[in-house]
């Protein structure tokens, strides 16, 4: 679907058709291990709770990966120069900025186009940044990264698809196998694939560290978590109620990633119009996220799998976090 709002912002499809929403929900209740997408967690108060989690002390990531962005980008951009961003899952672009300050530096910039599932997010995002980068061209899209994407034809040359905060984690083998695959698709000779990847337990990194950054002391995690189930009661009109359940995050060393749920405190039953119910007995849980961890030889296996390959790879000097520029195989 192709719908113009205001402030020339497209919307390209429509993630939260609540039937399409309806659908996906309670068929991920019906596994065995229930399961509900993490791309649900993101309405207006979901997006500002991961901004405010960004900022803990606990959570990690954000800020190793801006410290890395920080050092590497003025000599990447400088080498690559490149002329357009198309960034998947971009969030605030807070640590975007760093991209584009540089990008902007020399007058080969000219188009970035955020793409997230948050619409009123991304609507203030792009919004902010017309303001910030007057010159650059700026074209959100609202859309499930999961799924194609219609992205501008023509992007001016040479183009870089960036995928941050270590969103690939997000999605199990299978999906970030398909939406790696289609990155690779779109690169054209000259263009690069940015990636940031958090990294499994190794030297300086214990299992407890990346526990702690999904179990912060002011329960950030817990309220982002537990939001969703408001989210799926307002979207789909499901009668969850959210204090009886309770969060639960760990690191399983076997799968290489956290895991995030929702416990069931008592057996219940929650309902969903179209006499639909889903039963919990008391302890059952509900797995709202994976959070996959990486080391090189499992990012250059899903690479070649994908038809990309590592031009560039930094970590931060306590190997907590991974820079990766990539170019089509
Ligand atoms: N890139 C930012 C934000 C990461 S949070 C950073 O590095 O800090 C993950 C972002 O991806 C959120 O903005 C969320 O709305 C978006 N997102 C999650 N699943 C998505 C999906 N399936 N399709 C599009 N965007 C998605
Ligand atoms: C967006 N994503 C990479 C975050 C993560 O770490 O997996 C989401 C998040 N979940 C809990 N805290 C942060």
């Amino acid at each position: 679907m192709t719908e113009a709002v205001g402030e020339q912002i497209e919307v390209r499809s429509d993630p939260h058709d609540r039937v399409a929403m309806r659908e996906e929900v309670l068929a991920g209740l019906a596994r065995e291990q229930k399961e509900i997408s993490p791309k649900f967690f993101y309405d207006e108060v979901g997006s500002h709770l991961f901004e405010e989690i960004t900022r803990l002390e606990e959570y990690y990531p954000t800020r190793t990966e801006r410290a890395l962005l920080k050092r590497w980008m003025p000599i990447w951009v400088d080498a690559a120069g490149p002329s357009a961003l198309v960034e998947l899952g971009a969030g605030s672009a807070v640590k975007t900025r760093l991209i584009l300050d540089e990008m902007t530096r020399s007058d080969g910039a000219r188009v970035y186009v955020p793409v997230d599932v948050s619409g009123d997010f991304i609507r203030k995002t792009a919004i902010a940044l017309r303001a910030e980068y007057p010159r650059l061209t700026i074209e959100p899209i609202v859309a499930d990264i999961t799924t194609p994407i219609a992205l501008p034809p023509e992007l001016p040359a040479p183009a870089w698809l960036a995928l941050l905060g270590s969103t690939l984690g997000n999605f199990d083998r299978c999906q970030a196998n398909e939406l790696l695959r289609r990155c690779a698709e779109r690169l054209r000779p000259g263009d690069g694939f940015l990636l940031g990847v958090d990294l499994r337990p190794g030297t300086h990194k214990s299992a407890a560290r990346l526990e702690d950054a999904y179990n912060d002391e002011d329960g950030l995690t817990a309220a982002f978590n537990l939001n969703v189930l408001q989210i799926l009661n307002r979207e789909i009109g499901s009668d969850f109620d959210p204090s009886a359940f309770e969060h639960r995050a760990f690191y399983s060393e076997e799968a290489g990633r956290i895991e995030m749920h929702l416990v069931s405190k008592r057996p219940q039953r929650v309902t969903f119009p179209g006499e639909a119910f889903v039963s919990f007995r008391a302890g059952e849980s509900v797995r709202t996220e994976i959070s996959c961890k990486y080391d090189r030889p499992t990012i250059e296996a899903l690479f070649a799998e994908a038809g990309l390959a590592v031009e560039r790879w930094v970590e931060d000097e306590l190997g907590y976090f991974a820079l990766i520029l990539a170019r089509g195989g």
